[in-house]
């Protein structure tokens, strides 16, 4: 729908490619994810330094967006994600996220878009499925966009594969993601730009955006993980512990920018 289209533009500029800042992390890994940089834990904070560098987009939980959703200025994407699982659960419980929280309340706290996880390939995959639809139905109903964390993971994933990285079980998982209705998709990095750019052809046109991952200890590295990425067709980039984990998120973020909107070689995107 026309609603769709227009909310899924807030994210991306018009070279098609985002920039988008991730924080469920107190959620999803624990708040011991903010150690490295402890001020980061209060979301009013970070928000406003992310906000202020000029990122395209947002991403977190509804608590967050309700406690700390006025530092996300109108010309900043909002995505809301719905689904999540804590670090607490025992190992082979966490191989399915839980729903908590519903489309409705994400659009009254303002979202453009709708987040959900699904890991596909997981025992529990039956269940993220049906949560994935149920999310996706009633957010389309509505004119809003769901982009869908499309994480392949499980034993039988390690079993066959050997890890849940290998392209084809990451192309999988965006194909899995594009045929169950995602607008979005968010992936990891595959090793190559030869391989991510078959990720990118597996999805047929939605936009498959990096999961940043854990922070590199060389700012310069993740630039160039990014660049990989926008050079194998990929449409940006959404990453939490690489920005607030750094001492100095807001010269980093415009890195960042340059190299996704501006093709700029990471090197010089780095000393400029
Ligand atoms: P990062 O850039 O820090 O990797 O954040 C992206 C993200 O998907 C978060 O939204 C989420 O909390 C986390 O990574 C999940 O990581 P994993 O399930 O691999 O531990």
């Amino acid at each position: 729908s026309i609603g769709i289209r227009r909310r899924l533009k807030r994210f991306f500029r018009r070279d098609g490619r985002a920039l988008i800042f991730a924080m469920d992390h107190g959620f999803e890994h624990g708040p011991t994810d903010f150690e490295e940089h402890w001020e980061h834990v209060n979301p009013r904070i970070i928000l406003r330094k992310v906000v202020r560098a000029g990122i395209d987009g947002v991403m977190m939980l509804p608590g967050l967006a309700r406690m700390a959703g006025d530092e996300v200025k109108p010309n900043v994407g909002m995505m809301i994600k719905l689904t999540s699982k804590t670090n607490l659960r025992p190992k082979g419980d966490q191989l399915l996220q839980s729903q908590l929280g519903f489309v409705e309340d994400a659009v009254k706290l303002g979202a453009d878009a709708i987040a959900a996880t699904v890991y596909w390939g997981s025992p529990q995959e039956d269940a993220m499925m049906r949560q994935f639809a149920e999310i996706a139905s009633y957010a389309h109903d509505l004119g809003f966009p769901v982009v869908q964390f499309a994480y392949p993971r499980g034993p039988y994933i390690n079993e066959k594969y050997g890890r849940k990285e290998d392209y084809r079980v990451v192309m999988y998982g965006a194909r899995a993601a594009v045929e169950s209705g995602a607008d979005m998709i968010k992936t990891y990095w595959t090793g190559s730009r030869e391989t991510f750019a078959k990720v990118v052809d597996a999805a047929a046109g939605i936009p498959v955006l990096l999961s940043g991952g854990a922070k590199t200890d060389n700012p310069v590295d993740f630039l160039k993980l990014v660049w990989d990425v926008i050079e194998a067709g990929g449409a940006g980039a959404v990453v939490g512990r690489n920005i607030f984990q750094r001492e100095d998120p807001e010269p980093f973020i415009k890195a960042l920018l340059r190299v996704v909107h501006r093709n700029e070689d990471p090197e010089e995107a780095a000393k400029a």
